[in-house]
């Protein structure tokens, strides 16, 4: 089965937990260890990438970490050098709260060629940074504007932009790190909506958060940097549990 129809199946069911991991910073016995461990307590996929690659090990990790799990493993290319065989799937971002040529298109176009040599399944996301009270890589990388934490209307717009330009599902983002995670108002506003798949990720530290926020709407939740810190398996459960039980059936 594609990536995508897996994921569909999957939130039609209930809320979903991506585990995101920088295998640019792990070691390959750290990248083994934390993606099993993910897998082991229950997260569904996860995202692998990072907004810069400073040590060249991206894709050996990448290797081991497909080969060490069986749930998915997505792409989510900060740059577009990230484009590697050893994966179930890219998240093809086209920063849609941007304003930067580079960051709709011209990231994309570099990567596309590549993506079709590995045939890779792309998943059209249409990304948009949300103010998160700091500045944060992401931001910085992308050479964007955020889209304003108190303006849930031009969220929406920004979504349905998305939708109506056919990409296949809608990536909210407090870029990796922020002080604050995207308000609940303006998550169950982009999902009231948009019909897409929705992901949303960025300053979620704590399960009763993440629980708020698969309740406002999100269908997958994503956190990276509180397992960066100190990677904690039973955090991971405890994420899982709480994401787990906001059923749409
Ligand atoms: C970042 O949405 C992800 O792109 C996850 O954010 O690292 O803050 O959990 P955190």
């Amino acid at each position: 089965m594609k990536v995508y129809e897996l994921l569909e199946k999957k939130r039609r069911k209930q809320a979903s937990y991506f585990c995101l991991l920088d295998p640019d910073r792990l070691t390959a016995k750290q990248a083994v260890q934390r993606a099993a461990a993910c897998e082991e307590n229950g997260a569904d996929g996860l995202l692998v990438g990072g907004s810069i690659m400073i040590n060249n090990s991206f894709e050996e990790n990448l290797r081991l970490i497909s080969q060490a799990v069986s749930i998915p493993v997505i792409i989510f290319p900060g740059i577009f050098n990230f484009v590697s065989p050893w994966a179930d799937a890219i998240l093809l971002l086209s920063v849609i709260s941007s304003r930067n040529p580079q960051m709709l298109i011209g990231e994309q176009v570099r990567a596309a060629p590549q993506i079709k040599h590995h045939n890779l399944e792309a998943i059209g996301t249409g990304y948009m940074i949300i103010e998160g009270g700091n500045s944060t890589s992401v931001l910085f990388m992308s050479d964007s504007q955020p889209i304003p934490r108190t303006k849930d209307d031009i969220a929406v717009a920004h979504a349905l932009a998305g939708q109506y330009l056919g990409m296949r599902c809608i990536y909210m983002d407090a870029g990796s790190g922020a002080a604050q995670p995207i308000p609940d108002s303006m998550i169950s506003s982009v999902r009231q909506n948009i019909s897409l798949p929705l992901i949303v990720g960025g300053g979620i530290r704590t399960p009763e958060v993440a629980h708020q926020k698969a309740l406002a709407g999100a269908d997958f939740i994503v956190t990276g940097d509180i397992l960066e810190r100190n990677f904690d398996p039973s955090l991971v459960r405890a994420f899982s549990d709480a994401i787990h039980s906001v059923s749409r059936s």
